[in-house]
């Protein structure tokens, strides 16, 4: 474990944050390198080695992993769904061409491992609505969710082709209170618990009864460590794997949340990412994940919801209410 070393890159965004801590945890942090087009997290600071790096800069990026000897890439630099529908090109250029370029450097500097995570954006209102299958019709209406398809079959032809061992997880929408979420439409279930402690009052742009797949950061965390451990041979699917955690609606989550803060208040708008959140299944079936590396959920709702709040307030030094 030793001789692994590490290259995060996004590693100051929502999953970046939290993925560099834990890898730092396994690998030792002077093992694990941070960077991000952005400043270094402030979370990050003192706890690991951090390089400026912007990922479509190709010969800047080879030189990094030939400089610190990087052995496997951690490539999480993309532009969400909300943004990208209001910048489809940039959508497009940063989510093929940061891959495309890891995926090269990969396969010249014979990485060991790289991942790249997709996204339920993938699925699109052709597909199964309820426990949408590993297999089955992807017809994305986004700009993200079609560059999410794309990059699998760009991660599956590099592992056929060249033989790079490249690991994907189709991410649902993570909720975590380390660090913001980056651009989604699976956002408000962040916003919604920051709302509640400091307002006591969300304004959703969704509506109550828009359920999504989605998973506390603590079990995607997990997910992405224990697919990259897997040995390779348990590896079967090389485009990207579905992983499951919770589904649930607006209103469901605004319900717990009262059994908190019995006071909190919801009222509903929803915008242009209704129609983002309605081309998407409400629930996704893993078993293949389940059968192929043994990954497990950990969190329900009311165990999530218990744990932000808390975390939310320690972290923010919030009053409670
Ligand atoms: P984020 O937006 O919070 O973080 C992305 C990071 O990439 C940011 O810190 C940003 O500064 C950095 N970045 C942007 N352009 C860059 C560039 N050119 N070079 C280097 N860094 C650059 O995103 P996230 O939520 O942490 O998502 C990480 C990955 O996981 C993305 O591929 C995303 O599609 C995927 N994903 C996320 C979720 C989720 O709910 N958060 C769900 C499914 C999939
Ligand atoms: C988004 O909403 O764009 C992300 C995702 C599900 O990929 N959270």
């Amino acid at each position: 474990m030793a001789k692994e070393k590490i290259l995060v890159i996004g590693a100051s965004g929502q999953i970046g944050v939290e993925l560099t801590l834990a890898l730092r945890k396994i690998y030792g942090n002077a093992n694990v390198v941070a960077s991000d087009l952005r400043e270094e997290n402030e979370l990050l600071r003192g706890s690991g080695p951090y390089v400026s790096l912007d990922v479509m800069n190709k010969e800047m990026l080879h030189v990094q992993v030939i400089r610190q000897n990087i052995t496997q890439i951690y490539l999480l630099a993309a532009i969400l769904s909300a943004t990208g529908e209001k910048n489809p090109n940039l959508a497009w250029h940063l989510n093929m061409q940061g891959l495309l370029n890891v995926l090269d450097i990969a396969r010249e500097e014979k990485l060991q491992k790289v991942f790249w995570p997709s996204s339920i954006a993938v699925f699109g209102p052709t597909s199964p609505r309820k426990d949408c299958p590993q297999r089955t019709i992807i017809e994305p209406i986004t700009v993200y969710g079609i560059s999410k398809y794309a990059g699998e079959f760009w991660c599956n032809y590099f592992y056929g082709r060249y033989g790079a061992d490249v690991r994907s997880i189709r991410y649902p929408g993570l909720i975590s209170y380390k660090s913001s979420p980056g651009g989604g439409t699976t956002d408000y279930a962040v916003e919604i618990f920051t709302e509640a402690l400091e307002n006591g009052h969300y304004t959703c742009f969704l509506q109550e009864d828009t359920y999504l797949p989605m998973m506390y950061m603590p079990d995607a965390i997990r997910a992405t460590i224990e697919l990259m451990e897997a040995p390779a041979a348990k590896i079967t699917v090389r485009t990207s794997y579905n992983v499951s955690g919770l589904s649930f609606s607006p209103r469901e989550i605004s319900e717990e949340i009262k059994k908190h803060i019995p006071d909190f208040t919801i009222v509903y708008a929803p915008d242009y990412r209704q129609a983002i959140a309605n081309s998407w299944p409400q629930s996704i079936d893993d078993s293949v994940a389940r059968q192929d590396w043994g990954w497990r959920n950990e969190y329900d709702l009311s165990r999530m919801t218990a744990d932000m709040l808390e975390n939310l307030q320690e972290a923010n030094n919030l009053p409670v209410r």
